[in-house]
């Protein structure tokens, strides 16, 4: 089908307890901040483009030990419910409690803005970050291919707004750093894109672990496999082409899906800049992250 382009907005955004946000979704706060949770959901939560359909689909391909024909059942954003995310035609939470249980969530959520009944429910919860400047290069060709979300401006805007924090589900320090506090107290299991990229095998058995599944190696091999970049690339249940306000022409979905691509982007002045920064803001935590492969 032909997608009109002319007919799909823009949204404009604002704010909720300072966290910047998709104007639905604040029009929608409080059913969201209602939601009620259930004790056997799965969580995926992330700061938008860490690798979030990587592991909905390391997840779904997991607890269907590994058929790849029930993974590919539906789109993955009909598969898992986007907790926050409200248009016309999708109302996260109403697709989420449509659902039957046991349910796969997702969220971009910063931690303070969960509703708290995920850490009542005491629900699993699987966070997975990416080092910030490849998370800022792909956050800035999405917003460009999205034509449902704010234009990002030039390059050098857009990395000022990400510096900032004032970027859409705000700051990314914010968001890893608070995460990462979380998971001292709530069952969260963190991952690192970056570690899924270099070592797939040992962090798709974490994730098995969390989830009490114990698969055999060829059940693994075969994961790994229908979850490697090139194939979910191509696969239509993942790559989002079903979407119509995403224009794969302007930047696909599925882009590099690599490590270190910050380095096409950034400047040597940006670089600098951006690792002053950096420094300051990650000195009071334990977290760090990998920007080389
Ligand atoms: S979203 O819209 O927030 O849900 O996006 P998200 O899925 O978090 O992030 C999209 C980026 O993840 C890359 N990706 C992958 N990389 C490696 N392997 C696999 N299997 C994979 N699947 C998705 C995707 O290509 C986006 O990163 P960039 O750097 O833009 O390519």
């Amino acid at each position: 089908m032909e997608v009109d382009w002319n007919l799909i907005h823009r949204e404009e955004v604002s704010q909720v307890r300072g966290v910047v946000l998709l104007k639905s979704t604040c029009d929608y706060w409080n059913k969201i901040w209602d939601f009620q949770a259930k004790p056997d959901d799965l969580l995926i939560s992330s700061y938008p483009k860490a690798g979030t359909t990587w592991l909905q689909e390391i997840v779904d391909m997991i607890q269907n030990n590994g058929d790849v024909e029930k993974t590919r059942r539906a789109p993955i954003n009909i598969r898992n419910p986007f907790l926050e995310r409200v248009n016309l035609s999708y109302v996260g939470p109403d697709r989420a409690n449509e659902m039957p249980s046991p349910r796969i969530l997702k969220t971009h959520l910063p931690v303070q803005l969960l509703p708290p009944s995920f850490w009542e429910e005491n629900c699993k919860i699987i966070y997975v970050a990416r080092n910030a400047k490849d998370n800022m290069v792909s956050f800035f060709h999405f917003q460009r291919m999205n034509k449902g979300l704010p234009d990002p401006g030039s390059w050098q805007e857009y990395f000022q707004t990400f510096l900032e924090g004032k970027g859409l589900w705000g700051s990314w320090y914010d968001h890893v750093k608070g995460w990462w506090e979380a998971k001292d107290i709530y069952p969260i299991l963190y991952l690192f894109y970056e570690d899924i990229k270099k070592d797939p095998r040992c962090e798709i058995k974490k994730v098995m672990e969390f989830l009490g599944k114990n698969l055999e190696e060829k059940v693994l091999d075969k994961i790994i496999h229908y979850t490697s970049f090139n194939v979910m690339k191509k696969n239509p249940m993942a790559n989002y082409t079903s979407e119509p306000q995403m224009n794969h022409s302007v930047s696909p979905f599925m882009r590099k899906g690599m490590i270190g691509d910050w380095k096409n982007y950034f400047t040597v002045a940006q670089n600098e800049r951006f690792n002053e920064e950096y420094r300051e803001k990650m000195a009071d935590t334990t977290l760090s992250f990998s920007m080389e492969y």
